[in-house]
């Protein structure tokens, strides 16, 4: 009798499950049934993931893995990066530019740049080549590794979230510090300082330097020589990565914002914002959306912003993130009004809160925000 052969283990076709990469710092999964673009980003915005794009070379090497290694054999797949925002300008879904990454374009490619949209393909190998956005191919959905302790606070120290009972480590101000068998000073240490005095116990010390550095501890009434430091104040360049003076930081939300008064559509206010290096401006915070709100004239009515419309009820940021979690979600009242037609985003001047317009057919000013870790 003819045996039946064994059904091969789900881990034999890597790729349909999410697995993670440790290169790509997050998990891939392959949708081999073909597409088109928006239902690939929807469907991988359903599964809490975004359409991968291989905007840095550890993505671009492991979505050719997820390609070289499934058993299904595909050529191409859609990626997240498109110019639907701005014709011939190509971003990833977070607005990262084309530019930036280390993608390469297939031989005689882009060829579709008549059409008005288009969705880039990618090749098992990594080349991109343009592509209709209705076109139908298979895609990848990556979800991103959540950020770690570390990128949140700059610190591995985990003791803030220390459960009830357990020590929690604090400052200790360095006046207090005693150098005692039970408490070096490491605090000392760790700025690359020998402490070489024992600590005497008063309160209030003062510390001296040597010469070649090494600290002593010192009563705040001995009488030594000082050197004065004036604090060079950060310039325009180091707080907004700009040198357009038009851009004005906010020492909140640590980002630069820059009102242009020309009256103008979405998706031009969009390029315009690109090629000063920034994008149009995101609302975190409700504190945000009130300073988005002063730069903007009453007799404007409202100023194009980053956001966009991607299904009914989901409006999502020029940097992939929904408008909760951006951080800020306020409509207007009677907004949005009319998904069908007006599928852009603007603020509101004179409620701070969100209307939905035309993308082509609204003419109106726009806020730019650009930050120096962008
Ligand atoms: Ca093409
Ligand atoms: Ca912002
Ligand atoms: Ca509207």
């Amino acid at each position: 009798m003819l045996r039946q052969p064994e059904p091969l283990p789900l881990n034999l076709t890597p790729g349909l499950e999410y697995i993670y990469y440790d290169a790509a710092n997050g998990s891939m999964k392959l949708h081999p049934t073909p597409a088109t673009w928006s239902e690939a980003r929807l469907k991988c915005f359903d599964e809490g993931a975004e359409l991968a794009s291989p905007e840095n070379a550890a993505l671009l090497a492991t979505m050719s893995r997820v390609l070289l290694t499934s058993r299904q054999p595909l050529l191409h797949v859609f990626t997240g990066i498109n110019d639907l925002y701005s014709k011939g300008f190509f971003t990833s879904l977070k607005g990262i530019p084309l530019k930036k990454m280390a993608a390469t374009w297939a031989p005689r490619e882009p060829d579709n740049v008549n059409h008005f949209g288009n969705c880039l393909i990618m090749q098992r190998s990594g080349p991109l080549l343009d592509s209709k956005c209705d076109d139908m191919y298979p895609y990848i959905c990556y979800k991103r590794q959540p950020p770690s302790q570390v990128e949140f606070c700059g610190t591995t120290d985990t003791a803030q979230r220390a459960a009830p009972g357990q020590q929690v480590r604090r400052h200790v101000p360095l006046h207090l510090l005693q150098e005692t068998a039970t408490q070096p000073a490491e605090s000392l240490r760790d700025y690359g300082y020998r402490y070489v005095s024992p600590a005497r116990v008063y309160f209030g010390n003062c510390l001296i330097t040597q010469r070649s550095g090494p600290l002593l501890d010192s009563k705040c009434d001995d009488i030594y020589p000082y050197i004065s430091y004036k604090r060079q104040p950060p310039s325009q360049l180091s707080l907004c990565g700009t040198t357009d003076t038009e851009y004005v930081y906010d020492k909140l939300t640590k980002t630069c914002h820059k009102i242009h008064s020309q009256f103008v559509s979405w998706q031009v206010a969009y390029a315009t914002c690109a090629t000063e290096g920034g994008h149009l401006a995101i609302v975190n915070s409700e504190y945000e959306a009130k300073t988005l709100a002063r730069l903007i004239k009453s007799e404007w009515i409202w100023a194009h912003i980053g956001f966009s419309y991607w299904r009914k009820d989901l409006w999502v940021t020029v940097h992939g993130e929904t408008l909760a979690e951006a951080g800020y979600e306020a409509w207007a009242p009677g907004e949005p009004n009319d998904w069908n037609e007006e599928r852009c985003g603007s603020l509101a001047a004179d409620v701070n809160t969100l209307v939905d317009i035309d993308c082509l057919d609204h003419a109106r000013p726009f806020i730019c925000e650009i930050s120096n870790s962008m």
